[in-house]
C-alpha cells in the first residue's frame, strides 16, 4: 500500500502553502523535532506543545485519493474521512509521512473506525471522547488527557511537567486571543476582508509551525486591515448581504461554497465551524484550576454535533447572528455526516426563529455539484 519513494515527486503536486509547510517541517525534523498528526479540534494541543512536539492537522480537503480509499472504506462515508485515509495509504501527504504518532478521538463513528485501519500503518493513539458534557464525562476526559500525556512521554522520552503544561496553556490562549481579534474584523460593516481570504488565513494556521511567527503575521494583518477600513477601503459595500457559515469543516469547500457566495454578491463574515470559532472560542483557565482539569474542561465544551445535547452551538449561532449583523445562515454538511445532518433541523429552527434566512447544503469534495450549488446560492442571496 505504502511507497515512501514516491514522496519527492508528490511534493511537486502540493499547493504552495502546504509545500512550503512541508519544507519547514522537514527542517524541523532534521533538527530532531517530533511531530504529532491530529484530525480534530478536540485534540488538546497544549499537551503536544508541552512534549516539545509540533502539532499538524492531517484532515484532508480534496478528492484526489478518495478512489483509493474506497477500495477499503465504504463509498457512503464522509469525504473528509475517506480523503484523509486515502492520503495515508498512498503516502501523498507529507505531514502524515513525517508524523511520529497520530492522535485521534472517538468523535463520529466513521472517524473512530477509520483509526483502527490507520493504526495498521501508523502509530495511532485514540482518545476516548465522551459524547456529553456533564461531570461524569469530564472525569473520563480528564483521564484521557492524562493517558495522552503518558503516551507522549513514553513515545518521545520526555517529561511533561506541570510547568510545561502551564506554559503551553499560556501560548495557546495567546493564540486564541490573537485569532479572535482578527476574526472580529468580520463584525465591521462592511467587512474589510473577504470571507475566502479570512478562511485562507485561518486554515493556513495548520501548516505554520512557528506559532509565535504566525501570531505576528495575524496581528500585522489585523492592523493592516483596520487601517484600510479606516481609510474607507473594503471589498464590499454596506448593503452587501452578510452570511454566517456553520456546520462541518470547510477546508475542502472554499472554491465551491465560499468563493461562489462572494461571486453571487454576498460576504461571509463569520465561520461557526472548526476553521473558525470552534477553534479559538473559550480559553483554558490559567489561574484557578489544575492544568489538566482546565485543559479537559475547555476541550470537552467544544460545541460539535457529535455531542448530545449540543445546545451551546445554537446559543453561539444566536449570539453571532447578533454580533456579526448576519442576514443569512448557510449550514454546510459533508455527505454522510449524520450528526451535522440531523442537527440542521435545530439550526434551522434557531435561525428562522430570529427571522433570518437559512439554507442547508449537503456536499462533498468533488466539483460536480458546483454549478447546481451556484444556482441555489444565487437564489438564496437574492432573497436576502
Ligand atoms: S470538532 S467538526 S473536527 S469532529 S464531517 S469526520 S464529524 S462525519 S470533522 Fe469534526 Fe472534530 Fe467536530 Fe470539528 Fe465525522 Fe462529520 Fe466527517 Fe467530521
Amino acid at each position: 500500500m505504502s511507497n515512501n519513494n514516491n514522496l519527492p515527486e508528490i511534493f511537486e503536486t502540493f499547493a504552495e502553502a502546504r509545500k512550503k509547510g512541508f519544507l519547514t517541517m522537514k527542517e524541523e525534523k532534521d533538527k530532531g523535532r517530533k511531530v504529532v498528526g491530529t484530525f480534530c479540534t478536540y485534540t488538546p494541543r497544549e499537551v503536544i506543545y508541552a512534549a516539545d512536539a509540533i502539532s499538524v492537522s492531517l484532515c484532508s480537503t480534496n478528492d484526489e485519493t478518495i478512489p483509493e480509499a474506497e477500495k477499503y472504506l465504504p463509498k457512503n462515508l464522509c469525504p473528509l474521512i475517506k480523503s484523509s485515509y486515502g492520503f495515508a495509504i498512498t503516502d501523498k501527504c507529507p505531514y502524515m509521512y513525517f508524523s511520529d504518532i497520530i492522535v485521534g478521538e472517538t468523535t463520529c463513528d466513521g472517524k473512530k473506525k477509520m483509526y483502527e485501519l490507520l493504526g495498521e500503518i501508523k502509530d495511532t493513539h485514540v482518545m476516548q471522547l465522551p459524547h456529553s458534557q456533564n461531570k461524569l464525562s469530564l472525569e473520563i476526559w480528564k483521564n484521557e488527557v492524562k493517558e495522552l500525556i503518558k503516551k507522549l512521554e513514553e513515545k518521545f522520552n520526555v517529561k511533561i511537567t506541570e510547568e510545561k503544561l502551564k506554559e503551553a496553556i499560556k501560548l495557546c490562549n495567546e493564540e486564541r486571543k490573537t485569532i479572535k481579534d482578527f476574526f472580529d474584523l468580520g463584525k465591521l460593516v462592511p467587512s474589510p476582508i473577504k470571507g475566502s481570504e479570512m478562511h485562507e488565513a485561518l486554515h493556513s494556521s495548520n501548516y505554520k509551525f512557528d506559532r509565535k511567527l504566525y501570531m505576528e503575521e495575524i496581528k500585522n494583518l489585523t492592523d493592516n486591515l483596520k487601517e484600510k477600513y479606516n481609510n474607507g477601503e473594503h471589498p464590499f459595500d454596506e448593503n452587501t448581504p452578510r452570511i454566517l457559515i456553520t456546520g462541518c469543516p470547510t477546508g475542502g469547500l472554499v472554491d465551491k461554497i465560499i468563493k461562489q457566495i462572494e461571486d453571487v454578491g454576498a460576504s461571509v463574515v463569520c465561520f461557526e465551524n472548526c476553521v473558525g470559532t470552534k477553534n479559538f472560542e473559550m480559553l483554558v483557565d490559567e489561574e484557578n484550576k489544575d492544568p489538566i482539569e482546565a485543559i479537559a474542561e475547555r476541550y470537552l465544551n467544544i460545541p460539535c454535533s457529535i455531542m448530545t445535547p449540543n445546545n451551546e452551538r445554537m446559543n453561539r449561532i444566536k449570539q453571532y447572528i447578533d454580533e456579526y449583523n448576519i442576514d443569512g445562515v448557510i449550514d454546510v454538511t459533508l455527505t454522510a455526516c449524520h450528526t451535522y445532518a440531523i442537527e440542521t433541523e435545530k439550526v434551522r429552527r434557531t435561525v428562522e426563529g430570529l427571522g433570518k434566512s437559512y439554507l442547508a447544503i449537503e456536499t462533498n469534495y468533488s466539483n460536480s455539484d458546483a454549478p447546481q450549488l451556484r444556482t441555489r446560492l444565487e437564489a438564496f442571496v437574492e432573497m436576502l
